[in-house]
């Protein structure tokens, strides 16, 4: 029996987001994978760590995604001689996590180009990808502003506000409900979010919140961008599978009893709200997703 203790921590860490953020929760549910495979696990058992984690939540692909690419080396492996098997996999398992990993280094210098001098931004919840892309900008020397929607009922707005400032970005706060007079009123030229899974028809889930901005953005003619590491995309949206959209607990929206609350953690922005979608192989229209999912998901749809 492989010690499943690294699975079990990482899955609840997960669930209870605190370890969170699409791209976040891959990378480290690839590392406890690491970890079962370093310490010999059948794969039989590399199965039942790979559904423990991707069980902790239901609504990034990135997760599963990542969890069943490393089930796919191991399948590949097993071919080879016993000898050389484990430590081919290791190698492929930790080539992997490094390119998941830097994926959002090669997002951030192709975004920060999109960031023009004198730019006023508009982000919703925490997604590093973006803050990274607006870091990027700012190394680069661009001065711009940011305005943040705290994000309701977690708060990701905060994280967001505090990595910025870090980093010397001029970025305000506001209320969720703030984000249309805001974009109005404040002159903001573009919107930046991040995603959880994107389909293959170009739709985009991300954090709670995020097709309100959307739709106030395209009512206000201001660019909505949406960027992705390429891992966020959904391979079973080809066969028209969706995946759930996550509830999470009343608790978070308020300590009032006896009161029914709907706490959906994530929403869905149709492409036609979405002027362009940043990757890692580069800025494209989300029409095109199809095509990247088709090249970079072959491992899983086969032709
Ligand atoms: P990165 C987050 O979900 C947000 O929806 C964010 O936009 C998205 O993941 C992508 O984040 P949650 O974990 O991978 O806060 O860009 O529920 O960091």
């Amino acid at each position: 029996m492989v010690d499943t203790k690294l699975v079990e921590e990482t899955a609840a860490k997960i669930r209870t987001m605190e370890v969170r953020g699409a791209l976040k929760i891959a990378v480290e549910a690839s590392k406890a994978m690491l970890h079962v495979i370093e310490e010999g696990a059948s794969f039989e058992e590399m199965v039942q760590a790979a559904d423990k984690l991707k069980d902790a939540r239901p609504t990034a692909v990135s997760l599963p995604n990542a969890v069943n690419y490393i089930l796919h080396l191991a399948e590949e492996s097993s071919t080879l001689e016993p000898s050389v098997a484990k430590a081919t996999l290791i190698a492929n398992t930790s080539n992997f996590i490094e390119e998941l990993s830097s994926s959002i280094d090669k997002i951030a210098e192709i975004g920060a180009n999109l960031i023009e001098d004198g730019d006023v931004l508009l982000t919703i919840c925490n997604s590093k990808t973006v803050t990274s892309i607006m870091v990027k900008a700012k190394k680069d020397g661009k001065n711009f502003k940011v305005y943040a929607c705290e994000t309701r009922p977690r708060m990701q707005g905060h994280i967001t506000v505090k990595e910025l400032t870090d980093a010397g970005v001029d970025v305000t706060l506001i209320v969720d409900s703030a984000a249309y007079y805001t974009m109005t009123h404040k002159g903001v030229k573009k919107v930046f979010v991040g995603a959880d899974t994107v389909y293959a028809n170009g739709d985009v889930i991300n954090k709670i919140g995020t097709s309100q901005v959307a739709l106030a953005a395209k009512n206000a003619g201001i660019e909505f961008i949406v960027c992705t590491e390429s891992i966020k995309l959904s391979p079973g949206s080809m066969i028209g599978e969706t995946v759930e959209i996550e509830e999470r607990d009343p608790t978070e929206v308020t300590d009032l009893k006896g009161v029914k609350v709907f706490n959906p953690a994530f929403d869905i922005t149709t492409k036609e709200y979405i002027s362009k979608i940043i990757t890692e192989h580069g800025v494209i229209p989300p029409e095109t997703v199809y095509n990247l999912l088709k090249e970079k998901f072959a491992w899983s749809i086969g032709d």
